[in-house]
């Protein structure tokens, strides 16, 4: 199951392109082939029962493994510099799977509180069901991760950067705390993807991706992964995986190989029209502030210049006029499209509170920072003079809404002078 080890040699935009294809092509194919079997078969008897009892490596069935899904697998263990790989049916899949493999009855997770919705809401509504308990805290602070551990403390889980706030945790400080009470570092790497951080170099045990996003890139197929840093956590993961049956089918597997080829090529494009899109937002009159980490004003800009090669294409901001302002700017763009998820070609902008964290509650979401005001974009690879006037004329629109608005309970004169006092043309 390890990476072939002529791929631990490469450089990180050569594994995208050659890590886990097959060492000996079937009939010199140079894309890996789609394994479209769901069983695979024994010459004998006896090979079957030593595939089954471990002492023969060989496939036996899809949901336990398949040259495709393993061709993928290998591919992202390279680029994330771990022992192994497993593909889940979804980034969802890969993060409950590690939870039920690595926790029991009486177990506590401390997590990150600005992770994507459904990643808490899990842990909340379901796990807890089972007697596990969770704490979450704003993991960019050390002294909040630390008062947050307790003897029963089995894993720290942190998203970095945070869904959707930007945040940055420092991996290799809270591997430390995480170890010191002997409990394990699971990061989910989604918003960085592997080619801007590899987490496991960095001391942490474990990490998750939702393929859906970067690692695929074309917004065409749903996916998730889990790698571990050693056989042992490989070996604890992978027959609760086998058990519980979120495994990945080969087809979805090719698309996603097929993706990663290309995943350099897009961060690189991507995160320099995010850097100038970050600029841009930030001097904006109807933008209040901007999270992104590659803006040296962002309060952990330089942890993220250690810990990441990069700092990627997400960005998320305040807009004037909180929630309706953010509504405004969502319904006027017209090439960014309004749209959940992130990572692909194209450019996509939503509205977190509403949308991908409605399942936390209002008070946990404004905690955590996720406030009705926060609009997310995900920048894909346009041409970064197109997006910036998409957005300005967007955003713009939230003054002349302001304006509009008042002018139905002001007198005429008042609008007019606040108009120009706001050296805004005001159309009546
Ligand atoms: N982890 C992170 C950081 C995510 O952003 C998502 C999905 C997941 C895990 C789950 O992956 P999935 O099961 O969807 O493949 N994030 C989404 C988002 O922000 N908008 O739509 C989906």
């Amino acid at each position: 199951m390890r990476p072939e080890k002529k791929s631990h040699f490469m450089h990180k935009a050569t594994k995208a392109i050659h890590a886990g294809n097959l060492e000996k092509p079937i009939f010199g194919e140079v894309s890996v082939p789609i394994f479209q079997s769901s069983t695979f078969s024994f010459p004998t008897a006896e090979e079957g029962a030593a595939r089954f009892s471990g002492e023969k490596s060989g496939f036996i069935y899809t949901r336990m493994g398949n040259p495709t899904t393993k061709a993928l697998e290998d591919n992202i263990a390279a680029l994330e510099g771990g022992f192994a790989g497993m593909a889940t049916a979804t980034g969802m899949a890969a993060i409950t799977t590690v939870y039920l493999a690595l926790l029991g009855q009486g177990a506590h997770v401390v997590s990150t509180d600005s992770v994507y919705g459904p990643t808490r809401m899990v842990l909340e509504k379901e796990f807890s069901r089972f007697g596990i308990e969770a704490t979450f805290v704003d993991t960019s602070v050390l002294d909040d991760v630390r008062r947050a551990m307790r003897p029963n403390t089995r894993m720290v889980f942190i998203e970095t950067p945070a869904n959707p706030t930007m945040k940055i945790s420092d991996i290799r400080a809270t591997a430390e705390i995480a170890h010191q009470h002997n409990a394990l570092l699971v990061v989910d790497n989604t918003f960085a993807s592997p080619y801007l951080q590899q987490p496991l170099r960095l001391g942490a045990d474990i990490g998750v991706h939702s393929l859906t996003k970067f690692i695929n890139g074309h917004s065409d197929v749903v996916g998730g992964i889990i790698v571990t840093r050693n056989g042992d956590l490989y070996s604890r993961i992978k027959p609760v995986l086998n058990l519980f049956g979120g495994t990945m089918d080969p087809h979805q597997a090719w698309l996603v190989l097929r993706g990663v080829r290309t995943l350099p090529l897009r961060v690189e494009r991507s995160q320099e029209n995010a850097q100038q899109m970050a600029k841009f937002l930030l001097a904006h009159p109807e933008v209040s502030w901007v999270s992104y980490p590659g803006l040296e004003e962002h309060p952990q800009h330089d942890i993220a210049k250690r810990q990441m090669d990069g700092f990627g294409s997400m960005i998320c901001f305040g807009v004037k006029n909180g929630f309706e302002g953010g509504k405004t700017v969502m319904n006027n763009v017209n090439l960014f499209t309004l749209a959940v998820s992130l990572g692909g070609v194209e450019s996509l902008i939503e509205h977190p509170a509403s949308m991908t964290h409605a399942s936390v509650p209002r008070n946990e979401r404004i905690e955590a920072g996720i406030l009705d005001e926060l609009v997310r974009i995900s920048v894909g690879c346009e041409d970064i003079s197109d997006l910036r006037a998409d957005l300005d004329q967007a955003l713009n629109k939230i003054a002349q809404n302001e304006l509009r608005e008042e002018s139905s309970v002001v007198a005429p004169e008042l609008v007019t002078r606040r108009a120009i006092n706001n050296k805004t043309i005001l159309r009546r």
